[in-house]
């Protein structure tokens, strides 16, 4: 990677930030673009941005993202917006030379009722989730387009699927976040104002395993070094707990006492989705930040950048 012009595609975003944060440590020369400048959705502009720039490497860290109720909610700008960013990013990468390509997915791609813990090839088993379903579809199509410009070109486009992620610079509103960022603000909120407890939406018996997003750069960024396979790669903590405990966990973080109401008008989504970690492990890379830790550290930057 050394001296390699690496453009972050998303650069403003939670997983594209650290990503960028990651690679200041190394060798390189980052390229990032604003979507004033250049609009990922519209072909032409990133056509031209990519052949001005000429990026030796890609990490597409760009996407429509958002929590179980937004994803539900937005279909059409989960599955659209989606595909069209990846289709441009990885078509004018191909185009213009991109020696390699990290495409970021999501561990929803996999089957609803997939067994546990969650193998590469369990891929297009049976059927998604429905509240994801447009989200997953759009990931399952990028993966699917890598695998082919490999397969027709032998472009070195890869494909990794991090799980659920947290930390610095993620959406804490609570309509549209994934679950720790509304847990942590609904706690806040709850201690600001002296309430005994909170309320968290379903049942609290998913299970999902989640990854601060640092060690999710730290493995993107070894997985752009030391993988090549045609097959996606899972980036996960390899361990899950439910939706309960880890409300209980926030609130010991965040120093709120009392018990927990539930809202179960909204969706529980997957019951689990632990992916396997055994890919990621023979290549040679673990996580390093306990969950309590990166809860700790997501709290203090709520703490001064959101709340403050
Ligand atoms: O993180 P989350 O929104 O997404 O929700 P998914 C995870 C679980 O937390 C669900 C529960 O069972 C929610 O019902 N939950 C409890 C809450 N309280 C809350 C709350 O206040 N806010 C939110 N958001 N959830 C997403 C997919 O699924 O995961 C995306 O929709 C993507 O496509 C992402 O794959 C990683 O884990 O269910």
């Amino acid at each position: 990677m050394n001296n390699k012009k690496i453009w972050v595609a998303g650069h403003r975003g939670m997983v594209g930030s650290a990503i960028v944060r990651r690679l200041q440590q190394d060798d390189c020369d980052i390229l990032t673009v604003s979507r004033q400048d250049c609009d990922l959705t519209d072909n032409a502009a990133v056509a031209e941005w990519v052949g001005d720039n000429k990026p030796d490497m890609v990490v597409l860290a760009a996407a429509k993202v958002g929590g179980i109720l937004a994803n539900d909610t937005y279909p059409v700008d989960f599955l659209y917006e989606n595909l069209a960013i990846q289709n441009n990013v990885i078509r004018n990468s191909y185009d213009h030379g991109v020696e390699k390509l990290l495409f970021l997915g999501s561990s929803c791609i996999y089957p609803k009722l997939a067994d546990q813990p969650i193998t590469e090839d369990a891929l297009l088993t049976g059927p998604l989730e429905p509240t994801n379903e447009w989200y997953a579809i759009a990931k399952i199509a990028g993966i699917k387009l890598c695998q082919a410009y490999m397969k027709q070109y032998g472009a070195r486009f890869v494909s990794a699927m991090p799980t659920n992620l947290y930390g610095p610079h993620d959406n804490f509103n609570l309509e549209t976040s994934h679950v720790i960022p509304a847990l942590m603000r609904k706690a806040h909120r709850a201690k600001k104002a002296g309430e005994n407890g909170m309320e968290i939406w379903g049942t609290g018996t998913p299970l999902r395993e989640f990854l601060h997003v640092d060690d999710l750069a730290d493995a993107a960024v070894y997985v752009l070094n030391n993988y090549e396979d045609m097959e996606h790669i899972n980036i996960g903590s390899g361990t899950d707990l439910s939706i309960s405990d880890v409300a209980k966990l926030v609130m010991e973080v965040v120093g709120l006492e009392g018990d927990l109401r539930h809202d179960l008008d909204k969706p529980d989504g997957t019951p689990r989705k632990l992916m396997s970690a055994s890919k990621l492990r023979a290549i040679g890379w673990t996580p390093s930040i306990e969950l309590r830790d990166g809860l700790m550290q997501t709290y203090e930057w709520f703490l001064e950048h959101v709340e403050n």
